[in-house]
């Protein structure tokens, strides 16, 4: 694919700087016909393939996987009358199998509450049926009607990853909901993308739900992305769909059932929030390749220098590392670009000087360069790998803080708004809310918050001075 080495936007343009990094570092081309809908190129599919692998070991630790048709009869999707409402203006439909058309029209799965818990009813007899909790990696199509952009805002949404469970209680299946955002949690953190928890108000929360809590992260211009959300689904659908246990009484119990989502946006939090003005910058859990070994050669010694990059990236390669060793034909500058563009977490360079005093240069990708000795290596690549993470982290962590703000007046939150999170005082009442949000043009994003950086308390609300509680108020994606 074409190399262009033009000058990146500067990632305080965040928009334009997303926009070009997303091709020039070969994540996603936007170039396919149908608005909303991307092509992973396999750069970006491999830091996919990376990340979800860590969401399957989190969810395989008690969760089984499955997969359910891409196809909903209509007459099943119909019959929750709140989920259907919530969902009408997005739902694709097949309305048609070649020239003729189908007695049933069959939906494009938006979600799949309406395909999976008609077979749950079938497969849930007994108290020892559960919990129950299964969970999918698919496609789901969405027909969004606001502004489309890749990662982001999908109308078909590619890594989809729903999980749905049934319990036998209500105190079970709210017990799930905290599981599910402790799984959330390790996920985001393994991924060093900083996160605050909330409650969303009860006219944002999902369709069918009794509640649902939401994972916020913030983005460089400010804007939160929600990137999880966990349900409490309660028996809504289980009423409609019958799925009900007998208990050890020999009763029929309706069940309590939660469901919990995670997209691509996981994969557009870590582009956005660790990339910079060179490109991407990936945590090594998810990077590609890991490590690139660029041979620095000059006149006579091409073939030594050679052997010993290659030498050193066999080392490297046997103790597990994903290393590459770049021995294209072109000057090391244009590969350090290259590498750097792609997010590569740590380059080696080895060069005649190198040889002769058994050393190897290393260079992270966030610029720190040290001189490691050629023969504790490994050791010296681990360390500074280890030392990569935690400055990720703490800049990632520090970005947040620095765009979290507590406010105590309308005026105020204007302004914390327009660099990230306002925390402010609100009473609850929808009026309110309304009220704050054509105020400061921004999104309540809910309250009970759970975050180690904001500290919850109680104070008069900010729009009627009632009694009120800490809430996230933010310009949201
Ligand atoms: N059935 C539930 C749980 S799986 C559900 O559909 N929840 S959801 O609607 O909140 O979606 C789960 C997550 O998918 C959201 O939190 C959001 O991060 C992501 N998501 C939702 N819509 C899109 C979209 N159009 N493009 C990309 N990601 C999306
Ligand atoms: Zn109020």
């Amino acid at each position: 694919m074409e190399e262009d080495t033009g000058a990146l936007p500067r990632k305080d343009d965040f928009s334009e700087w997303y926009n070009e990094v997303l091709w020039r570092a070969e994540i996603m081309d936007v170039r396919y016909p149908v608005k909303g809908l991307y092509v992973w190129y396999p750069h970006g599919f491999a830091i996919r393939k990376r990340a979800y692998g860590i969401l399957r070991d989190l969810m395989d630790r008690d969760h089984a996987e499955t997969m359910f048709p891409l196809l909903i009869p209509e007459t099943e999707f119909m019959k929750e009358a709140t989920h259907i409402k919530g969902f009408e203006d997005e739902v694709y439909w097949v309305t048609h199998g070649g020239r003729n058309e189908l007695d049933v029209p069959l939906a494009l799965r938006p979600t799949s509450e309406t395909a999976i818990y008609p077979m749950y009813s079938l497969w849930i007899r007994s108290h020892t049926d559960l919990p129950l909790k299964l969970y999918q990696i698919v496609n789901t199509f969405r027909y969004e009607t606001k502004h489309t952009r890749p990662l982001i805002r999908l109308r078909e949404i590619t890594s989809f990853k729903e999980a749905h469970t049934v319990h036998a209680t209500r105190e079970e299946a709210e017990a799930q909901v905290e599981t599910a955002l402790g799984l959330y949690r390790e996920f985001y953190e393994s991924l060093r993308v900083p996160v605050i928890i909330s409650r969303r108000p009860a006219w944002d929360k999902f369709p069918g739900a009794d509640y649902t809590i939401a994972v916020d992260t913030i983005m460089p211009d400010g804007k939160t992305l929600q990137i999880g959300t966990a349900h409490m689904l309660g028996d809504h659908f289980s009423r409609t769909y019958e799925i009900t246990y007998e208990d050890a009484n020999g009763e029929r119990q309706y069940a309590s059932q939660t469901c919990y989502g995670i997209s691509e946006r996981s994969i557009a939090a870590v582009i956005s929030v660790h990339g910079d003005d060179k490109g991407l910058v990936l945590p090594p859990e998810v990077a590609p390749i890991e490590i690139v070994v660029v041979p620095i050669i000059v006149g006579k010694r091409r073939d030594e220098v050679l052997l010993a990059a290659r030498a050193l990236e066999e080392e490297l390669r046997s103790a597990g590392f994903v290393v590459k060793l770049d021995d294209r034909d072109l000057r090391p500058g244009a590969k350090y670009y290259h590498w750097e563009m792609r997010g590569v977490p740590l380059r080696l360079e080895i060069g005649p000087r190198d040889i002769d005093a058994n050393t190897v240069v290393a260079v992270t990708r966030d610029g720190h360069k040290i001189t490691l000795d050629r023969r504790g290596v490994v050791e010296g690549v681990f360390s500074a790998l280890a030392a990569f993470r935690k400055g990720l982290e703490q800049t990632a962590r520090q970005a947040m803080i620095d765009r979290i703000t507590v406010a105590a007046t309308l005026e105020e939150t204007v302004l914390a708004v327009r660099k990230g999170v306002a925390v402010v005082h609100w009473c609850g009442s929808k009026e309110c809310a309304e009220e704050i949000e054509a105020a400061v043009d921004a999104s309540i994003l809910g309250s009970d918050i759970r975050s180690d950086l904001i500290t919850v308390s109680r104070g008069p609300c900010i729009a009627c001075g009632g009694d009120g509680t800490s809430t996230l108020v933010a310009r949201t994606y």
